[in-house]
């Protein structure tokens, strides 16, 4: 009997989905460009389900019940196109592709198109979760045609992580690109969250005198509440193991530059196309990218700043209550932002984006997967129309109720000189949207002063110039 699905490219990602779907019941093809990948897998894993190993393209996709279905498991990039040119032609009007890969959402949207000519479904689905994830349930975006869903959707609601209600963390997304872009706006949620984090453990160690076990501690105590998050867990994880070498707190071996593969910087230059405030994000990706200049931190090592002071131990308690409304702000804020991109992305390209839904879906199975995205799906489920999320009720008044503590944990950061980017942007974003009146006004005075650019009024319609060089009249520029 034929195959329910196919999965090509069996590295570790392809290998755990391909082993998800086996475990759940569907008999998968797999395939591999290197055969010894395909046995492997059939060598470890058969006994779990039904596999069926194919070495050439031609019979794995000789093996898949009609329509086909088939997952691309593949480096993203070339080797996705050249795994799409190898398989199109021998597939038939109705079959469908998917990309479970990395892939940027141009791309998914350049060969959605272009495969949809030929009357093949192509399916760009952004998968979180990592190796785990892949196995025991990832949260999947996928974005594509309703039709290819309709034939997908059973599937991939079978595979996918359970968020705590029992509901699957997938959804059709949009068409499209709309999975991947969804993927990418997540993995930049990632990056702000990471980052965050990371300066809450900063200020923790530096301010408050904290040794990473502290630290641990603390998270773990925050895990417990309204901070509840896969990555708090990871981050007290992490914080309290020992390097087993040097008895020392694993953190400190760690060389300190940060690496990244992309999403992130995606992420932001996308958002600064689509002209939206990500601060959060940029500020987590030029954290990262300022933490790998070796030899730019050399030359600035000996630049004066001042020394934190110590903390007694009842002000450390105080301050650790502090950055926990600090990080709680900060990291509303950064989701607002995500959720602004969100919403730019579904315009600019067309896609009809159930914001709620897409909360919903990061309950369970990804990186980001948090409690909290409950409440961001709740949010949206009562008014879909929601400007920003700190415009929501619930969400406006918790910020209301940190933002004390929010600015005095800033205020602290540059008193000590401690990098708290993600915490000062964020606030700066927060205090820009409650303004009454930006400097903005300012900016465009100096472009009529300097390039005639023109600029309009706050008590009539209509476009203005100034005659700077002449005699300071006004006139209508439009
Ligand atoms: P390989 O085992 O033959 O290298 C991650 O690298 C996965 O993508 C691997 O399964 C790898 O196959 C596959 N891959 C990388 N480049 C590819 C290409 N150009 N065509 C097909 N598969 C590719």
């Amino acid at each position: 009997t034929p195959a329910d699905i196919g999965v090509t490219g069996l590295a570790v990602m392809g290998r755990n989905l391909a082993r998800n779907l086996a475990r759940s019941g569907y008999s998968v093809a797999v395939h591999n460009r290197t055969p010894a990948r395909t046995r492997a897998l059939v060598e470890e894993f058969g006994g779990e389900g039904a596999f069926r190993p194919a070495e050439s393209a031609k019979d794995f996709v000789a093996s898949l019940k009609r329509p086909r279905r088939l997952i691309t498991m593949v480096k993203a990039g070339e080797a996705t196109d050249a795994v799409i040119a190898e398989f199109a032609p021998l597939l038939d009007e109705g079959d469908v592709i998917v990309d479970g890969g990395n892939a940027h959402f141009a791309d998914t949207r350049r060969r959605e198109r272009a495969l949809r000519e030929r009357g093949i479904h192509f399916v760009g689905a952004g998968i979180s979760g990592g190796e785990e994830g892949a196995l025991h349930g990832p949260s999947i975006m996928p974005g594509g045609s309703a039709e290819a869903y309709d034939s997908l959707g059973p599937m991939l609601e079978t595979i996918a992580a359970k968020a705590a209600d029992g509901s699957p963390c997938t959804t059709h997304v949009g068409t499209d690109g709309a999975g991947h872009f969804v993927k990418m706006v997540h993995n930049g949620i990632e990056y702000a969250d990471m980052q965050l984090i990371g300066e809450a453990y900063h200020l923790l160690r530096d301010v408050a005198g904290y040794s990473p076990g502290q630290i641990a501690e603390v998270f773990r105590t925050w895990n417990g509440g309204r901070l509840d998050s896969y990555l708090m867990e990871v981050s007290a994880e992490v914080l309290a193991h020992t390097d087993a070498e040097t008895g020392a707190p694993f953190v400190d071996v760690v060389a300190d530059r940060a690496e990244q593969k992309g999403t992130g910087r995606w992420t932001v230059q996308t958002a600064l196309e689509l002209g939206v405030p990500v601060s959060g994000i940029a500020e987590a990706v030029f954290a990262r990218s300022l933490s790998g200049h070796t030899s730019l931190r050399a030359a600035g090592a000996g630049l004066p700043g001042p020394r934190a002071e110590a903390m007694d131990t009842d002000a450390a308690g105080r301050f650790a209550d502090q950055v926990e409304q600090a990080l709680y702000a900060s990291k509303l804020v950064s989701y607002a932002q995500g959720w602004h991109m969100l919403r730019a992305g579904a315009e600019e390209y067309g896609w009809d984006l159930d914001l709620g839904a897409i909360a919903a879906i990061w309950r369970g199975g990804c990186i980001i997967r948090a409690a909290f995205l409950d409440r961001i799906r709740s949010a949206y489920a009562a008014a879909p129309g929601l400007e920003t999320l700190l415009a929501d009720a619930d969400f406006a008044a918790e910020i209301g109720r940190a933002q004390g503590d929010w600015r005095a944990v800033a205020a602290t950061a540059l008193r000590h000189g401690v990098p708290a980017p993600g915490f000062s942007a964020a606030l700066a974003y927060y205090d820009g949207l409650r303004a009454d009146r930006l400097p903005a006004a300012l900016t465009q005075a100096q472009r009529d002063f300097f390039g005639a650019h023109t600029y309009r009024r706050v008590d009539r319609d209509g476009v203005f110039h100034t005659l700077w060089g002449g005699d300071r009249t006004q006139e209508r520029a439009d």
